[in-house]
């Protein structure tokens, strides 16, 4: 078993969350790409909303209802990967540079469903944390901020410049807060185990179903 084969699993696993009627958040990245079709397939009467313009195009041509969020202001379930989910519930993502648009549609979401394939849980946050940054004042941020590289991709789709914080990842929530506090950056990859509901991790051919945070918010 491959991990684009759990990555496939778990996304075919979160789709039995979503049911008529629902207003759904599309995530972004490989994994969500398995989420699309799986989807499109079930032939629901959903509204979606993408964090993506990639994943906007690749629902739209699956023939999912895709609608700009402005027409939208809550979601009953988003479902979106991870690049590392921590024991405690504690996610990095970013790694395709979509972290600011998929945080906002989590936060927005009744339920959020992370789907994983095996590689994904880790005991420890570890490595970089993806930020976004106003490019105005981008010299004071990065020195305010310091240990930031910026990545050489293009800017997001609201015209912020991405970049990868190097610096002590020990505490997420103290790290979390001290980004979040930082004039000038957009938003950064780290999601509080608050905003996170379910995760479902494909090991092999069979799904672990963690129980987070926020699941069912009413
Ligand atoms: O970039 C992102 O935020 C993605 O959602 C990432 O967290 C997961 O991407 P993957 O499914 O390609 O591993």
């Amino acid at each position: 078993m491959t991990s684009e084969d759990e990555k496939r699993i778990a996304a075919e696993a979160a789709v039995a969350f979503v049911t008529d009627g629902m207003t759904v958040g599309l995530g972004t990245g490989s994994t969500v790409a398995y989420l699309l079709p799986a989807l499109a397939d079930r032939h629901l009467d959903i509204r979606c909303v993408a964090t993506s313009p990639r994943t906007a195009e690749a629902a739209a041509a699956l023939g999912l209802l895709v609608l700009d969020f402005s027409e939208v202001d809550r979601f009953d379930i988003a479902i979106d990967g991870a690049d590392q989910i921590a024991p405690d519930g504690w996610l990095i993502k970013g790694g395709g540079a979509a972290h600011t648009r998929e945080k906002v549609v989590a936060n927005a979401a009744d339920r959020f469903v992370v789907i994983a394939d095996s590689s994904k849980p880790v005991d420890a946050l570890h490595g970089s944390v993806p930020v976004e940054l106003l490019e105005y004042g981008l010299a004071a941020t990065l020195r305010e901020l310091g240990h930031v590289a910026l990545r050489d991709v293009p800017r997001s789709p609201d015209g912020g410049i991405i970049g990868d914080y190097h610096g002590d990842l020990a505490d997420p929530a103290v790290l979390s807060a001290r980004l979040s506090a930082a004039p000038g950056l957009v938003e950064h990859g780290l999601f509080p185990p608050s905003m996170v509901g379910d995760v479902l991790i494909a090991r092999g051919s069979d799904v672990e179903h963690r129980v987070i945070g926020r699941s069912l918010r009413g």
